[in-house]
């Protein structure tokens, strides 16, 4: 089994629930199982800033799936949930990222694994580091030290329901 990171994100329609539907759909008995959840966080569209704000999320999986697998599973599920293709920057449904894969490295024309923008995103590493504060990149690097740079891009935990 891999222990695996993933972002997701939303800033279409009823994020909270599309992110539910999304969690929901990438656990699959055997193949997915998710360990850890973060906090919700509402934050500041980073890319193309004229959009809705996303609600951003991080989950700690174990899966049995190998990363092209896995990549596979992800967007099954950004597809059945709406997500469609367009603009490359705009607003989405939702969109889920595989962040880091075990300590592996991945580099093929559909999937760079640790993602490569991950370590310049804070509504990826406040999320990340909630749940994984020890995480680290492939050559051993902690990742937590990170999360000083971006500190002036706009997130806010989301209250409960
Ligand atoms: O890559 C994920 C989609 N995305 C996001 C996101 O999830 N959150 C924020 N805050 N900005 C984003 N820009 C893009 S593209």
């Amino acid at each position: 089994m891999a222990q695996v990171y993933l972002s997701l994100g939303s800033n279409l329609g009823d994020r909270r629930a599309t992110l539910e539907a999304a969690l929901r759909a990438l656990e699959a008995p055997g193949d997915v199982r998710i360990t850890r959840r973060s906090s919700l966080y509402e934050t500041v569209p980073m890319g193309k800033t004229d959009q809705p704000n996303f609600y951003n999320l991080v989950v700690e999986v174990e899966t049995a799936l190998s990363p092209e697998v896995l990549l596979d599973r992800c967007q099954e599920v950004e597809r059945a949930l709406g997500r469609v293709r367009g603009e490359r920057w705009g607003p989405r449904t939702v969109d889920v990222d595989i962040l880091l894969y075990d300590r592996d490295m991945v580099s093929s024309e559909r999937l760079i694994v640790p993602h490569p923008e991950m370590l310049r995103r804070r509504f990826v590493l406040e999320p990340l580091i909630e749940i994984a504060p020890d995480a680290v990149r492939p050559d051993g690097t902690p990742i937590a030290p990170y999360l000083a740079h971006v500190r002036d891009q706009a997130v806010r935990p989301v209250p409960g329901p």
